[in-house]
């Protein structure tokens, strides 16, 4: 079956979008951190028939009949899940990392219960206790950040700020933080004042399952991940917790938050995590690493600043306040140069969200397209010549910028 072909006929529009987007991934140096590319056979699995399937509840356990062979997809999905990470139990349901997080606060979590988490403008997620969330709504948000000075966690200052605000549940995990997270030290800190512990390793997934960063299962309650970052799988997420909050986890999953799981999508992830099993899996993640740390050693070599001075993961963040161009403006000259970023708020941001000081850059699919520690380079020398030079660089990186990617085919 052909599908393209049929889609071709019978949605030109759709047809069209697809393929231009295509091109836009070939053309462009993907750098946003929590984006990647995944294989050929997890694109096979998730645009397959399993998308026609309704199975709500969970293998040998629906709600309807004919799941014979989407429960072995699902089985097959928890089992990798759980070898890849070593946890008791996994729900590989949740359509994506917020809703992972929000089965947790419902399992938990009764509304009005105090939740601590990292504050949005420190790096932290929108479903940690943002006020404009769901989790911050229902529930009593409170926050921790970085230190101003450092930029980096603080543990004894979130140890006194959750013995202040006597949280339910403790909250550690990042969207936009370049540095280790000590899930130990959490543990401890939500073991002193009585509090669960849920780790969002939705970016570091991938690091984690490689050694490149420690792993929460031994230390965390409950870890929610996406499965597209780096972990480079499809679109959405999964909650792993331990044995005795299996029911629990399961059941605010469905009925608790969703309906139907989408067979498809698990079909996706289990063919993901089998790639995440290989030795390949884990020398990408160990390139990964080594490309952030090439890239930030070279922003700083260009005289500019990142967040905490460094990266230890996937990402990094510069800091654009003392350089004349803000986050939204430099996300757009990038744009004119065919380098996708995004624009970030920094620890002690003075601009707006929409406007911000910073950008976030990840080296996650760079990676994935092959791309090494010399590129790594060439790119971080094509933002500063943006930023110091702005449209009179352009012409110049964007040849430059057409030739590299020409080296690094993907999806050919
Ligand atoms: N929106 C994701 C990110 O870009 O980090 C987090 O959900």
């Amino acid at each position: 079956m052909n599908i393209n072909a049929n889609l071709k006929q019978e949605d030109q529009a759709i047809f069209s979008v697809i393929n231009k987007e295509l091109e836009r991934q070939q053309q462009h140096i993907e750098l946003i951190a929590s984006e990647n590319f995944v294989s050929k056979a997890v694109l096979e699995a998730v645009g397959s028939v399993l998308t026609n399937k309704y199975a709500e509840g969970l293998p040998s356990k629906r709600y309807y009949g004919g799941c014979e062979f989407v429960d072995i997809a699902e089985d097959i999905a928890r089992d990798r899940a759980k070898e890849l990470f070593k946890c008791d139990h996994v729900n590989v349901q949740p359509h994506s990392g917020a809703n992972a997080n929000l089965a947790v606060f419902y399992a938990v979590l009764k509304p009005g219960d105090t939740v601590l988490g990292m504050s949005l403008s420190h790096g932290g997620h929108l479903s940690h206790g943002g006020t404009m969330n769901i989790s911050g709504n229902f529930f009593k948000p409170c926050f921790y950040g970085v230190d101003p000075l450092t930029e980096v966690i603080d543990y004894d200052e979130v140890e006194r700020i959750a013995i202040k605000c006597k949280p339910k549940l403790i909250v550690c995990g990042a969207s936009a933080y370049p540095r280790k997270i000590d899930f130990r030290r959490f543990r401890e800190i939500a073991d002193k004042v009585g509090a669960y512990l849920m780790a969002d390793i939705a970016h570091i997934a991938g690091l984690v399952v490689a050694s490149q960063h420690q792993s929460p299962v031994p230390y965390a309650h409950f870890v929610t991940t996406t499965t597209h970052k780096t972990l480079r799988g499809p679109r959405g997420g999964m909650v792993m917790c331990k044995e005795e909050f299996a029911k629990a986890i399961d059941k605010a999953v469905f009925p608790g938050t969703q309906g139907g799981p989408l067979m498809h999508v698990i079909a996706g992830k289990a063919v993901s995590f089998k790639e995440a099993l290989t030795e390949d899996f884990a020398n990408y993640q160990k390139q990964v690493v080594k490309n952030a740390k090439a890239m930030a050693d070279r922003f700083i070599h260009n005289g500019i600043k990142l967040v905490s001075g460094g990266t230890d993961n996937h990402l990094m963040l510069l800091n654009l306040s003392e350089t004349g161009v803000n986050g939204k403006e430099l996300q757009e000259l990038l744009g004119k140069v065919n380098i996708t970023a995004n624009k970030n708020t920094i620890p002690n941001e003075k601009l707006s969200p929409f406007v911000t000081s910073g950008l976030r850059i990840g080296t996650a699919a760079v990676t994935t397209r092959g791309m090494k520690e010399k590129e790594m380079e060439q790119i971080a020398d094509f933002i500063t010549e943006i930023i110091n030079d702005r449209e009179n660089a352009i012409n110049k990186v964007l040849q430059g910028v057409n030739s590299l990617v020409a080296d690094f085919p993907l999806y050919q």
